[in-house]
């Protein structure tokens, strides 16, 4: 096949991935759990075509250069090698996620980018593959891989290191922008920092596994609460451990906290929400599918937030079936991301 196009969604990590034990590799130090969400999704098709010099990636109409370019040709050299091809691409992405929403657009950028790439250069294609490759390109792309509650392993090598189903109960999140400008210091280089300068780096790493099988049993329990309140604990615990780096970095901001401060007020409420943030300000917040949108209005304006938007779980990485675009706008037709506008940002 010389040409595929693949669609995949980003993942909100409820235990999060901070650290790498092998950069080269992208194996964590640790294992995470994530929620692939149903909206936002980012859509590639690579074609290979034996008369380009080089790779050509184009993203949102815009022909990319420099590091975006570098990393999707590392990528495709690392594709190429495994399929013993001298085969250059054209990558075209279109990325649904709102700049600055805080969703993570890498995750479902490479999960997307290893789906069609694999078709094309001809590697394997089933979901442990395919989520290994990923890692390679962003290590939460693993999680991207696959469909509503991922567990990716942290595993001791290449072969055991990729994300798989875990059986969980329903869920959704109620994405909270409270700041949409660009992070000043990327998660790459803040995980490097984390590692290298933070003194609650080691015990980070050895709770994380912790809550993760805490988490797991959580989940194969439906026990709603108890994910719930592990998820908010270890998105803080992150939040301490990149805090204490030299020198520091603070992702939160006065508005994050103040959404926190809102799910907890909503909970004394007998609401079950609960917050986790990644790296940047803007909050998600994990909630039962029947009170996403109850969860929603009440967040909707706070400490300025400009866009409060359900999603649900989503689907895995998955092909598109050879079709026009125009027939390719229904894909998920259920899914459709719900955007509502504060009062204080419209
Ligand atoms: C996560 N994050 O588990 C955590 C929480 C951000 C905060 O995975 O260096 O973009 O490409 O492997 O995958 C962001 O990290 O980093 C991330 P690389 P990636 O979702």
């Amino acid at each position: 096949m010389s040409e595929a196009t693949a669609r995949a969604f980003p993942n909100i990590a409820l235990v999060k991935y901070w650290g790498k034990r092998d950069e080269e590799l992208i194996l964590p130090v640790a294992g995470s759990l994530s929620l692939t969400l149903d909206s936002f999704g980012t859509t590639t098709t690579v074609s290979a075509d034996p008369s380009l010099a080089a790779d050509e990636f184009e993203l949102g109409g815009t022909h990319q250069h420099g590091a975006a370019l570098a990393r999707v040709r590392t990528f495709l050299d690392l594709v190429r090698a495994r399929a013993g091809s001298t085969t250059y691409a054209r990558v075209t992405s279109v990325n649904e996620a709102p700049t600055g929403a805080g969703l993570a657009s890498s995750a479902a950028g490479f999960a997307a980018l290893a789906t069609a790439a694999s078709a094309v250069y001809g590697l394997p294609t089933d979901s442990p593959a395919l989520s290994r490759l990923a890692r390679r390109g962003s290590g939460s792309a693993a999680r991207s891989i696959v469909p509503h509650t991922a567990i990716w392993h942290a595993g001791t090598s290449d072969a055991t290191c990729f994300a798989e189903p875990v059986d969980a109960p329903e869920m959704a999140m109620v994405i909270v922008t409270v700041d949409q400008s660009a992070k000043e210091v990327s998660s790459r280089e803040a995980m490097r920092r984390t590692a290298a300068t933070s003194p609650y780096f080691r015990p980070w790493c050895t709770s994380t596994e912790e809550s993760l099988r805490e988490m797991v049993a959580a989940c194969r329990a439906g026990d709603f609460t108890r994910i719930g309140q592990i998820t908010e604990s270890h998105a803080l615990r992150m939040h301490a451990v990149i805090a204490g780096c030299e020198p520091p970095i603070r992702y939160l901001r006065p508005a994050s906290i103040a959404v926190f401060d809102a799910v907890a007020h909503l909970r004394e409420r007998g609401v079950q929400a609960y917050a986790t943030a990644d790296a940047g300000p803007n909050v998600a917040v994990l909630v039962q599918p029947g009170q996403a949108e109850t969860v929603a209005t009440e967040l909707t304006g706070v400490a300025g937030s400009s866009r409060v938007r359900v999603a649900g779980a989503g689907p895995g990485a998955h092909l598109l079936p050879r079709t026009p675009p125009q027939a390719r706008a229904g894909d998920h037709p259920a899914s459709a991301p719900h955007a509502r506008r504060s009062e204080a940002g419209a």
